[in-house]
């Protein structure tokens, strides 16, 4: 990347908009992309400084957009078959993603992590216990922060920690974290990546450029995870988490323990009673955000501190109130199948859910089965709501109500529910068709449940 290029950036929304102000602060001129043609390209220019080298293009990319154009820089939400990316291909021009550029802008010590779920909450943890050790820490990607916006602050004493979606890694070419984490991989976005090998390929490739001397933090009750760390091709270092078996290295559960395991020795660390979260696969993510702490050189005994201050992110399993002794849950990033099945699981006592939304061509079986009689009625919202109530009468539940929107589906489940249950938002589905993000569909989930 070098001063005064021309960066053709594909995507106007958060990550665009980052990648875009970086690449004109550091000299470059920006034709800046968006596929949606009904956006304002007045509210765009505004994201710039007056007079910045920035040309807008939306709805069509034409060819002669293209001129003098010497690298694409992609955003995580466009798939590379979209067909501009085909035309900027037979143009020679190289692709980047947001995250690729951050990267190679940015200074100091990085850890990543990604999964299919419980990335944010790992993210997060593993933040807060940087930040109580470290003066200059950034928490970054998926989470919400685009890795873009901070790059240029980044120092070499900086120290960031990056929740990286299989979308980011798929367009990174020397991304290199010192410590990394793929926490569990389980069928999701097969829309984009259309097979588990290669969402599977897509999620490893988080260590392709790691060494000897780094970090891959995995969970070994994940039998394709357990496989690569213990194949001859990895090279940094593996350790190990387990919520169901006994390790003879690395971080494990016995009863409420968490244990760590090292050179022929287990010893206690912390029992989980004391901390916030809740679930197994809250305890999975601690442990592994305990390792990659550990690998970033923080003291146990502040990270054991941090862990159990630390309370559950916003739209994971979020306790919003409780009315008629009816408990009201957030799960908004409950955004596929294997997601929403913790949700279910982690609920104290019976349940009326409401999930749907977009079709990223999940199967719904596993999440059906999971009811397991602690289900009492499924709301169903979106695009995805047919399928899923097929699949549900196909496993012999037949509790399934339709709702327009998301206040209906609130004042159903409040109409239904009785003193003790819970109404569940954990939809297994994207929020997209319906809301902006997850964010969007929690926020009004929550203002709907206040405002019974
Ligand atoms: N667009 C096109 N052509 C397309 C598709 C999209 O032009 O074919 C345009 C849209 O019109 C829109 C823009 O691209 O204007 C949106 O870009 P984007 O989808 O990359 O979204 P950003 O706002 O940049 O947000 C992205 C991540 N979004 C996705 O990966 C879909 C955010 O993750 C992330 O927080 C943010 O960057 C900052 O790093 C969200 C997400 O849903 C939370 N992630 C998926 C998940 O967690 O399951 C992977």
């Amino acid at each position: 990347m070098g001063q005064s290029q021309k960066v053709l950036v594909a995507g106007a929304g958060k990550s665009g908009i980052s990648s875009a102000r970086l690449l004109l602060a550091m000299g470059g001129e920006v034709v800046l992309y968006d596929g949606n043609a009904t956006l304002y390209e007045p509210a765009l220019l505004a994201e710039f400084e007056e007079g910045a080298p920035i040309r807008i293009v939306l709805g069509e990319l034409g060819e002669e957009a293209l001129t003098g154009v010497s690298l694409c820089v992609i955003s995580p939400g466009i798939s590379l078959e979209t067909p501009f990316v085909e035309l900027i291909r037979g143009a020679g021009i190289p692709i980047w993603g947001e995250l690729q550029l951050a990267y190679h802008c940015a200074k100091g010590c990085l850890a990543a992590i990604t999964g299919t779920n419980g990335k944010t909450t790992t993210t997060a943890l593993v933040g807060e216990i940087l930040k109580a050790y470290y003066r200059d820490v950034y928490v970054v990607g998926n989470i919400g922060i685009p890795y873009t916006e901070v790059a240029l602050q980044t120092t070499d004493e900086s120290v960031t920690v990056a929740e990286v979606s299989s979308f980011q890694l798929e367009t990174a070419v020397d991304f290199h974290p010192q410590a990394s984490a793929i926490l569990n991989i389980t069928p999701d976005h097969l829309n984009r990546h259309h097979t588990m090998e290669c969402y599977i390929a897509v999620k490893e490739s988080i260590t392709a450029n790691q060494t000897e001397e780094d970090t891959c933090v995995l969970n070994y009750d994940d039998e394709v995870l357990r496989a690569f760390g213990q194949s001859e091709e990895l090279r940094p270092r593996t350790v190990f988490f387990s919520s169901r078996s006994q390790l003879p290295e690395g971080y494990y559960m016995e009863g409420f323990q968490i244990m760590h395991a090292s050179g022929g020795r287990a010893v206690p660390l912390m029992d989980v009673r004391d901390m916030n979260l809740l679930g197994r696969h809250n305890h999975e993510n601690v442990m592994a955000a305990i390792a990659v702490a550990t690998a970033m050189g923080v003291p146990m005994e502040t990270i054991l501190r941090v862990v159990k201050e630390f309370k559950a992110v916003e739209h994971r399993i979020e306790f919003v109130l409780e009315r008629l002794g009816v408990r009201y849950y957030n799960d908004s990033k409950g955004t596929n199948p294997d997601a929403a099945i913790q949700a279910v699981k982690a609920m104290p006592g019976p349940i009326l859910l409401i999930g749907g939304g977009y079709d990223k061509g999940s199967s719904y079986d596993e999440w059906i089965e999971s009811f397991g009689g602690n289900v009492k009625y499924l709301v169903l919202l979106g695009q995805t709501r047919d399928k899923i109530a097929e699949c549900a009468r196909a496993h012999g539940f037949t509790n399934v109500m339709y709702a327009e929107d998301m206040e209906e589906a609130v004042r159903v489940c409040a109409y239904y529910a009785e003193s003790g249950d819970c109404v569940l938002l954990s939809p297994a589905c994207a929020s997209w068709g319906m809301f902006k993000d997850y964010e969007e569909r929690g926020r009004i989930f929550k203002d709907c449940v206040r405002s019974l």
